[in-house]
């Protein structure tokens, strides 16, 4: 176990987007660290054990000594943002800001479940990555105990797939809201490098998690991916050790540029994640196990997600909190996208 000055540890695992999310961002913002590949079946021996049993766990020093073990990685990025100075994942202005927050919450709750069907609801995909889980895991596991242990995660993944909603009524939802996003993210990173300007936001890196699976590991949408845009993984490539760069406040899009560009992925965003947001949190009020709803033209069932009713209350807080005239700028932006949804009432 570390000293309070040692590097920051981390628990998480290469097929993990969030962990990916994370390390980028820590090498980017150059906070020294240290990932531990494990998991919490099998955790490495005298560290703590967090509430909630997620990748990434962070396991940051306590004031009196000892560890604490911290997940959920949008809340790490803002206490990291307090305690660690400069190179910011945070834009400086606050219309900015709202929709690094938007867009990385789409990334963290609507393009996971991209990830989780493509990896498990077609075969092909299922066979690459039953033993991946095991051998980013467990490197020198025999061939003979690899190959059951491979089975065995697939199937309890492939059983858990209705939990995000993936079924074979939703495949077409799903796989379409994806290959969408690439085409969107390549109109971005084509103007700017990156989505929120020339420089990295907490958006850019939670999509960069996501894709570091969907884009490279899952067979089917990285075929997807290379079709529609190498550029996007040229990008992503690249986020992976973003160390080297010199990032300046003027990097960040001016609000013009922003106007001119970020129209797409907010139609994206409020296609397919605003009515999901809007159906579970309805759901989840009226005290109901599962909804029904239309998402793009088609029928969306799956069990409620009472952690996604609390990102909708948070989109929400965060943009309560803006000065009236970004609220307007924000509502301008919004009008015709869908997302204007999610501010209903405000
Ligand atoms: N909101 C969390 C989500 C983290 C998460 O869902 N991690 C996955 C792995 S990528 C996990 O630990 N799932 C539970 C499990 O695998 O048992 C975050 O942003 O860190």
């Amino acid at each position: 176990m570390s000293q309070s000055s040692g590097p920051l540890e981390l628990m998480g695992a290469p097929g993990s987007p969030y962990t990916r999310k994370m390390l980028a961002l820590l090498r980017y913002r150059r906070i020294p660290h240290a990932i531990i590949w494990a998991s919490h079946r099998n955790p490495p021996a005298g560290y703590p054990e967090p509430a909630v049993k997620l990748l990434p766990t962070f396991y940051f020093p306590k004031a009196g000594g000892g560890l604490d073990a911290v997940v959920d990685s949008t809340p790490i990025i803002r206490r990291l943002e307090k305690e660690h100075f400069g190179r910011s994942t945070l834009p400086s202005d606050s219309v900015l800001a709202f929709l690094n927050f938007l867009i990385e919450d789409y990334a963290d709750e609507w393009l996971t479940k991209c990830m989780f069907h493509f990896r498990w609801a077609h075969k092909a995909d299922a066979d690459n990555a039953g033993p991946m889980l095991i051998f980013w895991n467990q490197p020198t596991i025999s061939d003979a105990e690899a190959g059951p242990a491979s089975d065995f995660i697939a199937k309890r993944q492939i059983d858990r797939l209705y939990v995000v909603g993936s079924n074979r009524t939703t495949a077409e939802t799903i796989e379409s809201s994806y290959a969408r996003l690439v085409v969107a993210l390549d109109a971005l990173i084509r103007r700017h490098g990156y989505v929120l300007g020339a420089r990295p936001s907490a958006a850019d890196f939670a999509l960069y998690g996501q894709l570091t699976q969907l884009a490279i590991v899952e067979p089917t949408s990285a075929a997807i991916t290379a079709a529609t845009s190498r550029r996007v993984r040229g990008w992503l490539d690249r986020v992976e050790d973003l160390s080297g760069l010199s990032p300046q406040d003027a990097d960040w899009l001016s609000r013009d540029a922003m106007r001119a560009s970020i129209g797409p992925l907010l139609q994206e965003i409020g296609r397919v994640y605003a009515p999901f947001l809007l159906a579970n949190a309805q759901a989840v009020m009226a005290g109901a196990q599962s909804f029904e709803t239309t998402i793009d033209g088609r029928p969306w069932t799956q069990p409620t997600f009472p952690y996604q009713a609390k990102c909708l209350k948070w989109i929400r807080d965060e943009f309560s909190a803006l000065a009236p005239g970004d609220q307007a700028e924000i509502k301008n932006l919004f009008t015709g996208t869908g997302c204007d949804a999610l501010l209903a009432g405000l």
